[in-house]
């Protein structure tokens, strides 16, 4: 049955609706392009006026799209920040000029915790767990006479997903003698560079035993290195990934992949409903966490609904 179709908000009620600023860091990957339609969808559902910026993958862009919003007088800003340090000037601009700031997806470091309301996004030290405590469980049935080796293909550097996404892996990791980090390196959440990155190390590393890479996107690309290298992914090297885009889950049910781990760019909706919030002068959480799932090879793989990004 389809939902009743949502009579479009006439235009009168959108000249006093709530006018939301939202940076977007740009459209890098599968996620980052569904996290873009979830907040636009949203808005126009909420009967919310959007102001959308796609900052290209440029900080500064962000910086000039936040001037732009403050400019503009919007009633709230919204942004992801693309890498965790820098914002402290721009925001306490916004702050000057009374306007709450929400932050999404990723976080922030700062010296003044009353430059932003709150934040709504994924917990990504608790995805780095997962990875590590999959492959604890994936290989201790193993005996082994040596480590399990592990290459490493990270996201943008400075983000606070791919911070915590190391700091959660390597809380596990670096106590279990049984597993070694022999590499890492920043595939910037591209699949191109995910390619090109693991196309390197094949042809600098030998015995690699794990892949964990910080998004699908640069997993697929690693995987298509693999396969032009005769490497059976899912099988001579296990990979453990996170987003859980579609193509990963097929990849998962294919045996290519052996872990996805949950990120959900679902966000539109709470994001609507905390600007709604925060323009009516109400205060929301400092902290909100989204609901992630993992999914594995031990797993009902046909039970998994589709992805829709
Ligand atoms: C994580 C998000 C990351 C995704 C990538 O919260 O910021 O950015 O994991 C995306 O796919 O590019």
């Amino acid at each position: 049955s389809c939902a009743p179709k949502k009579e479009p908000v006439p235009q009168q009620d959108m000249d006093d609706s709530i006018i939301l600023g939202f940076s977007q860091i740009g459209a890098e990957s599968a996620w980052r392009t569904f996290n873009s339609h979830s907040v636009k969808k949203a808005a126009e559902d909420a009967g919310i006026q959007l102001l959308f910026e796609n900052a290209e993958q440029k900080q500064a862009k962000q910086i000039k799209a936040i001037r732009s919003f403050i400019v503009y007088q919007v009633d709230v800003i919204a942004f992801v920040p693309i890498v965790a340090d820098g914002w402290d000037n721009v925001l306490t601009e916004a702050k000057d000029a009374g306007i709450p700031v929400l932050v999404t997806d990723r976080k922030i470091n700062t010296s003044d915790e009353t430059l932003y309301a709150g934040f709504i996004g994924t917990d990504s030290i608790r995805e780095g767990r997962e990875a590590a405590l999959f492959l604890q469980k994936k290989f201790s049935s193993s005996e082994r006479d040596k480590p399990v080796r592990i290459v490493e293909i990270s996201g943008t550097d400075g983000a606070s997903c791919v911070i915590g996404r190391a700091e959660g892996f390597r809380d596990i990791i670096d106590d279990n003698p049984d597993f070694e980090i022999i590499y890492s390196s920043s595939g910037d959440f591209l699949k191109s560079k995910g390619y090109e990155i693991m196309l390197g190390i094949l042809d600098e590393i030998d015995n690699i035993d794990v892949l964990y890479s910080h998004n699908d996107g640069m997993t697929l690309g690693a995987i298509e290195a693999m396969k032009e290298r005769g490497i059976r992914p899912g099988k001579d090297i296990v990979i453990v990934t996170i987003d859980a885009e579609q193509a990963a889950i097929d990849a998962l049910r294919k045996g290519e992949v052996n872990c996805v781990i949950e990120c959900n760019p679902r966000t539109g909706p709470v994001i609507m409903d905390l600007a709604r919030k925060l323009a009516e002068g109400e205060t929301i959480p400092r902290l909100m966490h989204v609901q992630e799932e993992v999914f594995t090879e031990w797993d009902d793989l046909d039970a998994i609904e589709p992805r829709g990004y």
